[in-house]
């Protein structure tokens, strides 16, 4: 079974432009989809010697009077159930859009791989525009500009990086439920003290409590 990547964000952002440009590079078959959906685009790309099936959200939004809410939920549901990796567009040009918020808490419900994708970076200069995404809440941030086709080959290696790491889910984890909190700092800055109960003791008397020999 190839990897599903599936291309979700609000409109407009540039999703069908990022789909035209990874497709560009090498098309192969094209599938269409029966049921639901509109006009989802599938298509198996060849991108750089890996294969994956790429699959576009755009213009799949099914029914105006329904409330946007419960459209981004729908269209989040089908199309991504299936995803293996999500990226998710979001446009440099507008900044975060209380829209582009409903779409990150969705798509961090599903718990799946994410790369953010922050379109329309046009020049290489302006990558720091892409800064401000952080807040959304994902480790991957990558600044592109789909049309221009600045940063596509950042993002095809971060693609191929990710999917050539088995999924783990949450129900795969150890049993292990207790955080691991890591003390780091260079020499002599008094990482030992500040954990070790005894030299704490004023500060944590029940940690030294516990510790008596
Ligand atoms: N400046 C700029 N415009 C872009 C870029 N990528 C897409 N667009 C424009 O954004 C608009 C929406 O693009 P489209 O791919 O249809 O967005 P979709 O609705 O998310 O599929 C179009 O006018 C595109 O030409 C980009 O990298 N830079
Ligand atoms: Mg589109």
């Amino acid at each position: 079974m190839l990897p599903i990547i599936t291309i979700v964000g609000r409109e407009n952002v540039g999703k069908s432009t990022l789909f035209n440009r990874l497709v560009g590079r090498r098309t192969a078959i094209t599938h269409r989809e029966p049921g639901i959906t509109r006009d989802r685009n599938i298509k198996e790309v060849n991108l750089e010697g890996t294969n994956i099936k790429l699959v576009d959200t755009g213009g799949y939004y099914p029914d105006e009077t329904q409330s946007l809410k419960s459209k981004i939920r729908e269209q989040i549901d089908i199309s991504l159930k299936s995803a293996d990796l999500i990226l998710f567009i979001v446009d440099a040009k507008d900044g975060i859009m209380a829209l582009d918020n409903e779409f990150a808490t969705s798509v961090r419900k599903l718990n799946k791989r994410v790369i953010l994708v922050v379109n329309k970076i046009d020049i290489e200069a302006r990558k720091s525009q892409a800064l401000e995404f952080y807040k959304l809440g994902f480790s991957e941030v990558l600044p592109i500009s789909a049309i221009h086709s600045v940063g596509i080959d950042a993002l095809i290696d971060k693609i191929k990086e990710i999917i050539s790491y088995p999924t783990i889910r949450p129900s795969d984890y150890p049993t292990i439920t207790l955080p691991l909190i890591a003390i780091i700092g260079r020499p002599n800055v008094g990482k030992s003290t500040y954990i070790n109960p005894r030299t704490n003791a004023y500060r944590y008397p029940w940690s030294a409590a516990a510790n008596k020999d």
